[in-house]
């Protein structure tokens, strides 16, 4: 076995030059012009440090080197790319950033496990000759933070980004308010003298100092916090440079407990609710007849609209258990049309599809009856983001004794494999009314990078592959035998995974 054979996610085309490879030797260069600049700098950095060389970025070609070459004549999707290895050098073609992004990080795999070591000095940094021809089936490869339950600062999420990008994952859901806590700033308009003046910066300074409590997790406590609207951009242009789009969540009906404890008006008797602590869901509502719910959602969709680079705005919808059906109706329709109006693209928890949708509304499905979003997709030209619980919950134990994780879903708990055995196009759905993948890791129990890394991976590889790479590549023991060779490559990044016992860890 060589490393083309360990590559995760699985390329399209894989084709090995026999016999020939290509050595990096201290004198290489990484050659690179325009928009390729910054991916090349990204691509120095990741091999300067454990080679050691200094693999400077230049505009030439010459033999030994590694090229990255945009070409609007690259044709195979906005992130495709090919990669071509010779005894003469590494060559990367694409047509976007993105795809040169995405091929890089199978170059990386391409390495000997030792590069993604800090320490220079160990190692020849030999690869096999090669032609790959690679692009992903779903253009959304996406995975959820919970931020709400408990608060990750800016540094864990671009942590986190650091360890998804290298398996092509795209998207980053940030469920950003819940019951327990409201974690981005929304500033104060208007004047408070205004009849209709909410206080929005309660919000944060109420709701962004909750969290939730459960007795079983590692503090009980989760964290507390909050990003300013700069926190967000900042998370966003870290993103953006790792090809990570940011899809901000406000939940909406209900899960809104920290919305009516911040802002009294949002209250039928006009009076704040208390914070709570509690993980139970499903009991708190924001009120249809009252004109103060159409503001906020107003100002709070308007304010997030305009900070946001994505195309995407997702408001919730799930688990409404108190708001009666008419009033859900008429919320959820009205709050997708305000969305709208801000000029970005509804998302919704698959509950919202009760409503009539903006056309072109996208529908993330993670339980209950899939008929009715195939049939939105069909006549409201309704993408669909595939998160059905059973194949995609990243908060779910592993095992019954599993030290964090939740075990609601039926079928748990769940490895790695059922995650992988599972194919997006079910129930009539069609490759081209699923917009991608995405694996929601909720966080009651979860306090630290470290516990969410555990629930995240190996599981977020297998979302992965199922993502990116097309049925007929894959194959589950094909994958069990390539996640046992990434092993020592996550350990050596300091990455927390599961050592699923049925895998052979390398
Ligand atoms: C259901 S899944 C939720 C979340 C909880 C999760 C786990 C979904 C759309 N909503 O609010 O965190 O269960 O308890």
């Amino acid at each position: 076995m060589n490393t083309t054979d360990n590559l995760i996610p699985r390329p399209s085309h894989v084709a090995l030059v026999d016999g020939s490879a290509f050595t990096l030797a201290p004198a290489a260069r990484i050659a690179a012009n325009g928009s390729a600049v910054p991916v090349a700098e990204q691509l120095a950095s990741l091999l300067r440090g454990a080679t050691g060389f200094e693999l400077p970025i230049v505009e030439d070609t010459r033999p030994g080197d590694i090229s990255l070459e945009l070409t609007d004549t690259f044709d195979g999707g906005p992130e495709a790319y090919a990669l071509s290895v010779t005894v003469g050098g590494a060559g990367l073609t694409a047509s976007t950033a993105a795809g040169l992004f995405n091929g890089v990080q199978t170059l990386r795999q391409l390495f000997p496990a030792a590069i993604e070591g800090s320490n220079p000095g160990v190692g020849t940094w030999v690869i096999p000759a090669v032609e790959i021809a690679d692009a992903p089936r779903f253009a959304y490869r996406g995975l959820m933070l919970d931020v709400a339950r408990s608060f990750f600062t800016v540094e864990e999420v671009k942590e986190q980004i650091d360890v998804m990008t290298q398996f092509k994952l795209n998207a980053l859901h940030l469920h950003l308010t819940d019951d327990q806590a409201w974690r981005i700033e929304i500033h104060d308009s208007g004047s408070a003298g205004n009849p209709s003046w909410l206080p929005y910066a309660n919000l944060t300074a109420i709701g962004g100092q909750g969290a939730v409590e459960v007795p079983t997790a590692r503090p009980a406590r989760g964290r507390e916090g909050f990003y300013t609207q700069q926190d967000f951009k900042d998370i966003q242009a870290y993103a953006a440079s790792k090809n990570v789009l940011v899809v901000p969540e406000i939940d909406l009906p209900g899960h809104v407990n920290a919305a009516l404890a911040a802002i009294p008006q949002l209250n039928p008797d006009g009076q704040a609710k208390p914070m709570s602590t509690t993980a139970e869901v499903g009991w708190s509502t924001l009120n249809s007849d009252l004109p103060a719910t159409y503001e906020f959602v107003r100002e709070v969709l308007g304010q997030l609209a305009a900070i946001t680079v994505g195309p995407y705005l997702h408001i919730g919808g799930d688990e409404a258990l108190v708001t009666g059906h008419e009033n859900y109706v008429t919320m959820v329709q009205e709050f997708a049309r305000i969305a709208a109006g801000t000029g970005k693209t509804v998302v919704g928890w698959n509950e919202y599809s009760a409503g009539a949708l903006p056309h072109g509304a996208v529908i993330q499905f993670w339980h209950g009856d899939l008929a009715p979003v195939v049939q939105q997709a069909e006549s409201g030209g309704s993408p669909v983001i595939m998160s059905p619980a059973a194949n995609t919950y990243l908060d779910q134990k592993y095992a019954p004794d599993s030290p964090v994780g939740l075990e609601w879903v039926e079928g748990g708990p769940f490895t790695w494999a059922e995650y992988y055995n599972w194919d997006p196009a079910q129930g009539g759905l069609k490759d081209h009314q699923i917009l991608g993948v995405e694996g929601p890791l909720w966080t009651e129990t979860v306090r630290d990078n470290q516990q969410a890394q555990w629930l995240l991976y190996p599981r977020a590889i297998s979302l992965a592959e199922v993502a990116w790479s097309g049925q007929e590549v894959r194959n589950a023991g094909d994958f069990r035998r390539r996640l046992g060779a990434l092993g020592e490559r996550l350990a050596s990044q300091g990455v927390a995974f599961q050592e699923a016992p049925d895998v052979e860890w390398s």
